[in-house]
């Protein structure tokens, strides 16, 4: 397959509420969609899950505008050839900038899918067509109002509660949570915001029965996650630090964690996901897939990639409705017994709102 045209599309979307972590607050999420087409005319749909600022990773969406304008979308129109699974070696060649690329190469496999008349969850590999849902909090003013935010996820029928912890958002909000649900599955989200002089505090964590606590030191250090797992009874899950294969190997050699969090776009599409997914299914690593406030379309993407077999935990893939007033795709996704289930149409399987699209852009570009 040869790539013939790429758009695309920067946008802002409001979310229904503001979501706050240990780094910040969004409440306009910013959007970039990627549409590729081949010579037949036929499409494909990606998204770039990049922040506005360099907050969760270095990447910005402007820093992802800038790469695929100049690097990445130049190379897939004039040097690729062949098929998506092999786009990641292609890339290889330019470092970093993992949102931007996987938001490229997986709209090329949401094409190739679709010209195979295939869903992407099998053209891909997986087998699951009913994925289980989680539903990640932020940090809310005060704990009533988290408690009744839980309580209102749990009555929508989320599998299972993270929330967002950070120093003096912790141990009183963990207490006050397991004395109104002493029994659902829990887990928390620090971005980072702790270091090994917090491990007397990180310790007290054990008393709750979380099901992991995620990224709790630096971004960059897997050997201060290693010291803590040694500390803890809680499984400790690597987000940030999860940036490719390499790092993944390194965790698990040094026991840093014994769950990782795969997201698409922090590793740079299907092709690296797929390989962290099988590694982590071979070592007995324990594996879930992350999300970063999507739209449709790349959640689209994330169900498809939570269908391979070694994705045992509940996801960070939440209902539309969880975060907008209105989506961009029709069907939008939606939660049946804490479930989603993934349509058996080509692609990822919904129909994209193009107009609407077209409408709520503040930038469009076409590349031949
Ligand atoms: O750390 O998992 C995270 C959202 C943006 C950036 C980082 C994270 C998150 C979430 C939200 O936790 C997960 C979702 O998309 O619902
Ligand atoms: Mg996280």
């Amino acid at each position: 397959m040869e790539i013939k045209e790429v758009e695309v599309y920067k946008l802002h979307m409001k979310l229904k509420e503001p979501f706050e972590t240990s780094f910040g607050s969004v409440h306009m999420r910013p959007v970039v969609l990627l549409r590729v087409r081949d010579k037949s005319g036929e499409e494909g749909w990606g998204e770039v899950v990049a922040g506005e600022g360099p907050w969760y990773s270095y990447e910005t969406i402007d820093t992802a505008l800038i790469v695929l304008d100049k690097y990445l979308i130049p190379l897939v129109l004039r040097k690729f050839k062949g098929s998506a699974r092999d786009l990641w070696n292609l890339m290889e060649r330019i470092r970093g900038h993992n949102t931007a690329k996987a938001g490229l190469e997986m709209a090329i496999w949401d094409l190739e899918a679709r010209l195979a008349n295939l869903p992407l969850y099998k053209y891909i590999g997986g087998s699951k067509r009913r994925i289980p849902s989680g539903v990640s909090i932020g940090v809310k003013k005060r704990i009533e109002d988290l408690i009744r935010d839980i309580s209102k996820r749990l009555e929508e029928g989320y599998l299972r509660i993270k929330i967002k912890i950070k120093p003096g958002w912790d141990l009183k909000v963990i207490k006050s949570i397991r004395k109104e649900y002493p029994d659902i599955p829990l887990q928390v989200d620090a971005n980072s915001a702790y270091t090994l002089k917090d491990t007397s505090l990180l310790k007290k964590l054990d008393n709750f029965d979380l099901l992991m606590i995620e990224q709790p030191l630096h971004y960059e250090d897997l050997v201060g996650h290693a010291i803590l797992s040694r500390k803890l009874t809680t499984p400790i899950c690597l987000d940030e630090s999860i940036r490719s294969i390499h790092d993944t190997r390194a965790a698990y050699i040094l026991n840093s964690a014994r769950i990782i969090n795969i997201k698409p776009g922090r590793v740079g599409g299907y092709t690296p996901s797929i390989m962290i997914h099988d590694f982590c299914g071979i070592v007995g690593m324990s594996t879930w897939v992350g999300g970063m406030l999507e739209t449709g379309i790349g959640r689209g993407h994330l169900l498809a990639l939570a269908s391979l077999k070694f994705f045992t935990l509940p996801n960070d893939i939440s209902a539309s409705s969880r975060y907008w007033e209105r989506d961009i795709v029709e069907p939008e996704w939606s939660l049946e017994d804490g479930y989603i289930e993934i349509p058996e149409s080509p692609g990822i399987g919904v129909d994209i709102l193009v107009d609407r699209i077209k409408i709520l852009s503040e930038v469009s570009k076409k590349y031949h």
